[in-house]
């Protein structure tokens, strides 16, 4: 749905170019992947090494970290002893544990994505070369990249997805088409400038309302969806992170910060 930018005049402007100019210094990283993770001991170790492979393949300067609010599987030793650096976060809750890796993250870039092996972070140079040429934020699609047999329920895909996204694009003037997407990258500063509040799951449409609302430059890109490994438990509770969802939506268009 094309409808008008709801908010004309950007509250404050796209801050990408200064983002893309601002030199690194030593111990920065270009790249921080962040993934928040609660309970993955059975995917975890994998994603880390497959986002650490990426980086040393692509030559990119960058570090992975973990943000993770209180897993009692033995995650947390699981992923560092992979390399990554594990933050321990005080609240609970996937958009609180986001929020706490984009704070202690080091990179120009962040790419946040699920730790439960459902996303390849073998391929996040697209996301890099993305955020390279400016966009302060992007999202992953699955739907144009691609989702693998049993890797989403029904019930999201066809029903709770289209029926929020569809919302979203509705009330607020973006291309992104999957707000649920785990895969997305952003200009850390950009990001952080959001102040975002979310806790919950709805931090994913969180950071897209906030971006679109101060004007920055939002994409989306293709992306593949995996079956997630095998053994590990959904977070996610469709019906109540739906509702969070719909309630950030529209108090959001219509009020709120
Ligand atoms: N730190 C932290 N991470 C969380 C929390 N809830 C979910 N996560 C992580 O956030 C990511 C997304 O959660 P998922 O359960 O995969 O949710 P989903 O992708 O919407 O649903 P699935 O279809 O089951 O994969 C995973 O890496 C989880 O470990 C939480 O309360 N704290
Ligand atoms: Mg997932």
């Amino acid at each position: 749905v094309d409808l008008p930018e709801p908010h004309a005049a950007p509250i404050v402007p796209g801050v990408s170019p200064a983002v893309a100019d601002l030199p690194l210094s030593a111990d920065d990283s270009e790249v921080s992947i962040v993934l928040p993770r609660l309970d993955e001991a059975a995917a975890v170790a994998d994603c880390v090494r497959e986002a650490l492979a990426w980086l040393t393949g692509a030559g990119v300067a960058g570090e992975v970290v973990v943000a993770d609010n209180g897993s009692r599987d033995g995650s947390p030793a699981i992923a560092a002893a992979a390399g990554a650096r594990v933050v321990a976060v005080a609240t609970r809750g996937y958009g609180a544990a986001v929020r706490a890796g984009l704070t202690a993250a080091r990179g120009r870039y962040v790419i946040v994505a699920d730790a439960d092996g459902s996303y390849d972070l073998s391929g996040l140079g697209p996301f890099l070369d993305a955020l390279r040429a400016g966009n302060d934020l992007v999202v992953g699609n699955r739907f144009a990249g691609g989702v693998a047999r049993g890797a989403m329920p029904w019930a999201n895909r066809w029903l709770g997805n289209p029926l929020l996204s569809g919302l979203g694009r509705l009330l607020y003037a973006t291309p992104v088409r999957d707000f649920h997407c785990g895969l997305r990258g952003c200009a850390r500063v950009a990001m952080l400038a959001l102040d975002l509040r979310s806790d919950g799951m709805e931090l994913a449409s969180e950071m897209i309302t906030a971006a679109t609302r101060r004007g920055l430059r939002v994409a989306e890109l293709p992306t593949t969806l995996r079956a997630a490994a095998p053994g590990r438990s959904s977070k996610l509770r469709p019906v109540s992170d739906g509702l969070r969802h719909i309630r950030l939506l529209i108090g959001r268009r219509w009020g709120g910060r």
